[in-house]
């Protein structure tokens, strides 16, 4: 997870309950395991959000609180009754971090085959100037962390607060315009890069709130003035997430193709497919990615 503070990297990650696992795990006909101390800690957090859904408006210090020390949720797969086979890792790094220990984003980037990029859709679309030096400081990290690639990745950028953008087919259009408008230099470098795959998925994590206006708060810790999105509750005690699991189908989808390709490799690979022993791997990539053609809203960069 990679953004700057407050753009939703712990929400979106606190969204993966227990009911997208458990859809996860039958669209990929395998066992999915989450550790059950992991699993409450993200309960957690949700059960945060949902508490912010209580009141008419929702602020800064409402919600969650900003990550202070790099969270890992790995996620188990296996057969039935086995070992597990793959382990997908979820890294949640506080947002300063891109600013404040570069080194170790860099190290993420360069370790990670899937890298989510939330954007805090409120600030892009009411030209908050927080954005401007936030693209550049995750250009910054993006091509130190990208330059010697040799890998495949995908970078899946996951507009978030999107509850008020949406609602119709033109406010959706201006969102992604937008996007591309702020995040050009993002996407130009990205597109420069080989081996890269990319897409945008955008999602509502809280659903029924609706954007309101920025507000200048003072963050205590760093002792620095920024200004924050102030939501108005449109259904009280509803929590409400919209579209969290296709960003979590492709990047599943996604790392399935890639294990096959793996897999596939050489000799043993060849004997491997003879025998159908990868035939479920491939199988499981074109099942999730055909589902995340249902979203009309995903848009597949390259
Ligand atoms: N309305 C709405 N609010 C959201 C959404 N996603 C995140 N938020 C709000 O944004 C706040 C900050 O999000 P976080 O997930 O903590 O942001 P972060 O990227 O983890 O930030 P750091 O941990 O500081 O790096 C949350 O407490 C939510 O109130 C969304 O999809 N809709
Ligand atoms: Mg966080």
């Amino acid at each position: 997870m990679l953004a700057a503070s407050g753009e939703g990297k712990t929400t979106f990650l606190s969204s993966m309950d227990d009911n997208i696992r458990r859809d996860l795990a039958s669209s990929i006909g395998l066992n999915l395991t989450l550790d059950s101390q992991l699993a409450a800690q993200l309960d957690q957090n949700r059960e945060k959000l949902i508490a912010s859904l209580g009141k008419g408006t929702i602020t800064y210090f409402d919600g969650i609180q900003s990550t202070e020390a790099v969270a890992t949720y790995p996620l188990e797969i296996s057969h039935k009754n086995s070992e597990p086979f793959l382990v997908v890792s979820f890294n949640d790094i506080p947002g300063n971090w891109i600013t404040d220990a570069t080194e170790k984003v860099v190290k993420f980037i360069q370790e990670s085959s899937v890298i989510v990029i939330p954007i805090d859709s409120s600030a892009v679309m009411n030209d908050m100037q927080d954005c401007k030096a936030n693209v550049q400081n995750l250009l910054q990290v993006l091509k130190l962390g990208l330059e010697k690639n040799s890998d495949t990745k995908l970078v899946l950028f996951i507009p978030t607060k999107c509850e008020t953008y949406l609602v119709n087919d033109t406010l959706t259009k201006d969102l992604t315009l937008k996007i591309f408008e702020v995040y050009q230099k993002i996407f130009d470098f990205l597109g420069l890069q080989e081996n890269l795959k990319s897409a945008l998925i955008p999602i509502q994590t809280l659903g029924n709130a609706s954007f309101m206006y920025h507000k200048k708060v003072q963050l205590i810790h760093t002792n620095t003035e920024v200004w924050k999105p102030v939501f108005s509750v449109t259904q009280r005690n509803q929590y409400n997430p919209q579209h969290i699991e296709y960003p979590y189908l492709y990047l599943f989808s996604f790392i399935f193709e890639q294990y096959y390709l793996k897999r596939k490799k050489g000799l043993i690979g060849f004997f491997r497919n003879l025998f159908k022993e990868l035939h479920y791997l491939k199988l499981t990539n074109e099942r999730l990615h055909s589902r995340c053609l249902n979203y009309s809203n995903l848009k597949v960069l390259r």
